[in-house]
């Protein structure tokens, strides 16, 4: 399993409130007893932190926040002397505009770089910085338009996120050599892989003479959607594999790669983790992660079971055969799993948190731990706008209430679904940081810290912690686990989640309960009730009932 760290949330060893690397080093024994195989580290390279590190200005470096190359070094040889791997954080699909490359780039139109970003002239007809004088309507990912008139040159440059995070164009091979230089210098250092930021929006559907086509209008706003430009572009699948080529090949073959992939569809996903195809090993995508959103992720709407479980089995499906499916709940982009999908009430927040961690680990992929989902983390009780940070949010804040939205409707869509519900400070035990610094933490710490944290889990058999433990070692002792093939039961159920895992003639029946109300087994599942428990959330006293947000994984005999 990987285990992501968001270092500036992990563990500050410095005391100015921000985690860093000497807080990684400090907590290795923590992902050693969990049992973690492969460390994904969020960026940590130089960056003015407009986007937390997701805008680089040095992809060579260790921002001096986070600490020093020389730290960076003794992770790698820390982890590998504990039979941990290293990903880093690859983030190409755009610069920070501090980047040198952009500095260069911007500087005239002349310049030997202006083509390593994409600039273009205002629209036909109106001046640059008139309203719709952007190249095309494209609404970005941070609001807005996804161009920025930049007065001195006359030009629009495009960001499909911030203003600040200029996108590179990766039609141009000297940008694309750049990248794989810079690649091959971090494996030569000793990292085992990358975890690939929106590495699907590389490649850019553009006419042979430049022009950039317009997208199908947002309702509501004089925006488009450009996404089909940029989704999975024309010559994706030929850039991965020519990255594949010029970093990966002759290498050793347990390098690792995972490409975040927002909008892919399965179709797609086999053929970028088709191995014979050489690009990538596996793919986040965020079918289920949207599931409980309408029009975007701020209309939040009730998660249909159902829907899920359609969705978890059709890639499973899709991917049974050819290619390698990533499971998560969480990461630094999405509200707390226990919060959304599971029940946080004192009640059933243990509970639904393995519930919801069994379901995950026993399907086929390669699991995904969010640091503090294995103790439970929860989402952080936002007082007002004050306590967001994220410019997601702060810029979602601001386009929404200027166009009309009332301001308390979407401070509670914030509430629920803002990136900082991710980004508050790993809980690691009762004081008044959690442990985290000695200082003034940059983000609040949960104050549900004084009952959840590792502290408090670790020598806890009945904890999350203590369950995850299980959960990721039961992967480790049963091929099973690993290699098995799924098949879903059930698919209409609304409470109860089931599927079996069968590998050479064993197999496994996982059943999990995902409400508060308990459920007849024998009336489910009658196959499973005097199966042999290999691992539950709950003790067992009724072989016949499903407690509420009870999980079992089953031997068939
Ligand atoms: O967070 C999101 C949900 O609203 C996505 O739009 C997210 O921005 C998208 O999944 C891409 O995420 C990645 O690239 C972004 C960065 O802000 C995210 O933290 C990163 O995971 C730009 O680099």
């Amino acid at each position: 399993m990987v285990y992501q760290i968001y270092p500036r949330s992990f563990m500050d060893s410095d005391g100015d409130g921000v985690g860093d690397l000497g807080g990684v080093l400090q907590r290795l024994d923590h992902l050693a007893d969990l049992g973690v195989d492969v460390l994904w580290l969020s960026p940590v390279y130089p960056s003015p932190q407009a986007d937390n590190g997701y805008d680089i200005s040095d992809y060579q470096g260790i921002d001096p926040l986070f600490g020093t190359l020389d730290q960076l070094d003794d992770l790698i040889v820390k982890l590998h002397a504990r039979g941990m791997r290293l990903l880093m954080d690859l983030v190409v699909n755009h610069t920070s505009d501090e980047h040198p490359w952009f500095l260069e780039s911007r500087a005239s139109r002349t310049s030997p770089k202006r083509d390593w970003y994409w600039w273009r002239p205002p629209r036909t007809g109106l001046a640059g910085g008139e309203p719709g004088a952007e190249p095309t309507n494209w609404q970005s990912f941070f609001s807005g338009s996804t161009w920025e008139y930049d007065e001195p040159s006359g030009e629009y440059y495009l960001h499909l996120f911030d203003r600040r995070q200029p996108d590179l164009n990766w039609e141009n091979p000297e940008v694309r050599e750049a990248v794989y230089s810079m690649m091959r210098w971090w494996l030569d250092r000793g990292v085992d892989g990358f975890r690939m930021d929106v590495i699907n929006m590389i490649s850019k559907d553009v006419a042979a003479d430049g022009h950039l086509h317009d997208g199908p209008p947002i309702p509501g706003t004089s925006l488009g959607d450009g996404s089909a430009s940029y989704l999975c572009g024309p010559r994706i699948h030929e850039f991965l594999q020519e990255m594949h080529r010029e970093v990966f090949a002759g290498r050793d073959a347990a390098l690792l790669t995972v490409g975040e992939m927002p909008g892919v569809t399965v179709e797609e996903a086999r053929l970028f983790t088709d191995p014979t195809r050489g690009e990538v090993d596996m793919v986040f995508q965020f079918e289920h992660v949207a599931l409980d959103q309408g029009s975007s992720k701020w209309d939040v709407r009730p998660l249909r079971m159902r829907d899920l479980k359609a969705s978890f089995g059709r890639w499973q499906a899709g991917l049974a055969d050819v290619g390698w499916n990533s499971l998560y709940w969480d990461n630094h982009d999405q509200p707390r799993a226990v919060s959304r999908f599971g029940d946080d009430s004192p009640r059933y927040r243990r509970d639904s948190a393995t519930c919801l961690a069994t379901l995950l680990h026993l399907h086929r992929g390669t699991p995904y731990v969010y640091q503090g989902e294995e103790l439970g983390m929860a989402n952080f009780p936002f007082a007002g706008l004050d306590d967001f940070s994220d410019i997601e949010s702060l810029n979602h804040h601001v386009q929404a209430v200027s166009a009309g939205e009332d301001a308390a409707h979407v401070l509670a869509a914030l509430r629920r679904m803002s990136r900082d519900n991710a980004r508050t400070p790993v809980q690691w035990d009762a004081s008044p940081s959690a442990g985290f610094t000695t200082g003034t933490p940059w983000m609040p710490v949960n104050p549900d810290h004084v009952e959840w944290n590792a502290d408090a889990q670790r020598n806890d058999p009945t904890s999350v912690l203590a369950h995850h433990r299980r959960l990721i070692a039961l992967r480790h002792e049963n091929a099973v686990v690993a290699l098995g093939d799924f098949h879903l039961l059930l698919p209409e159920h609304d409470q109860v989640y089931a599927f079996t895992r069968s590998l050479a003639g064993e197999t496994l029946v996982v059943v999990c309960n995902l409400s508060r109300t308990a459920q007849s087994l024998p009336d489910l599942l009658p196959q499973a009730v005097d199966a042999e428990l290999v691992l539950g959330n709950l003790p067992v006293d009724d072989a016949a009932v499903l407690r509420p947000w009870e999980a079992r994984v089953l031997r068939l005999r």
